[in-house]
């Protein structure tokens, strides 16, 4: 809003040249000003949920639209991703039930890849990887995946893209996908040590209440 009063004041109100839209072009240069402002200043870092948080386990809807909501919701995501810090982060960690997915494998941070309503269209090869899981703090167990996968997805543009994957990433894009299926990696661990790491949370939780 001050943002928009402060425009106003600089922008010369004698111009008054119509754009295309109808809207002279004081108020276009103020309308996109604004969005730009509202897009960057007001990206907010998502309480992340908490294993065995019971809403971890649902599964994710289809995006139906890929619009200015689902949009905010990446930007807040990578935003969460990068605060806390992680490599992944799937909708459903942060309560929201679509399928939606942010990753950045990079050392320097500048790769965002997004995948909205993600599909397996192929496995091959298997790995084991130490994974952590930003709902399970703390907690670091191998798990077996598929070492090569192709997968299909939209991206933030909303337009199709098919992507090759192996080492780090594959098992990044897995967990993640996991994640939309109501999965968390500790489901892939013994009885013993699930009910370890439940106490372990359990008590973290009694610790930072
Ligand atoms: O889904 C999540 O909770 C994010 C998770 C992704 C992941 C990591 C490792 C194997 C599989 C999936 C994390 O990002 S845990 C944190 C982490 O791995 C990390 C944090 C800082 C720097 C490097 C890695
Ligand atoms: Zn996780």
């Amino acid at each position: 809003m001050c943002l928009y009063i402060f425009l106003a004041s600089v922008l010369s109100a004698q111009d008054v040249r119509t754009s295309k839209s109808g809207l002279n072009f004081r108020e276009v240069a103020l309308n996109s000003a604004c969005n730009s402002f509202n897009n960057q200043a007001f990206m907010a870092i998502l309480d992340i949920l908490n294993y065995p948080d019971p809403r971890l386990y649902t599964v994710a809807e289809p995006v139906q639209e890929v619009d200015a909501t689902i949009h905010r919701l990446i930007d807040d995501m990578a935003e969460t991703m990068y605060a806390a810090p992680g490599i992944g982060l799937a909708a459903t960690q942060v309560n929201v039930h679509r399928q939606v997915i942010v990753i950045d494998t990079s050392e320097d941070k500048q790769n965002l890849q997004v995948f909205i309503n993600p599909r397996l269209l192929t496995q091959c090869g298997s790995q084991d990887y130490e994974e952590g899981c930003l709902s399970v703090p703390g907690v670091y167990e191998t798990v077996t995946r598929a070492e090569k996968i192709t997968v299909e997805a939209l991206g933030r543009d909303g337009k199709p893209f098919t992507l090759k994957a192996e080492g780090l990433l594959a098992v990044c894009i897995q967990h993640e996908m996991d994640h939309l299926l109501g999965k968390v990696f500790v489901d892939y661990l013994s009885q013993l040590k699930q009910v370890r790491i439940k106490n372990k949370m359990k008590k973290r939780q009694r610790n930072h209440a």
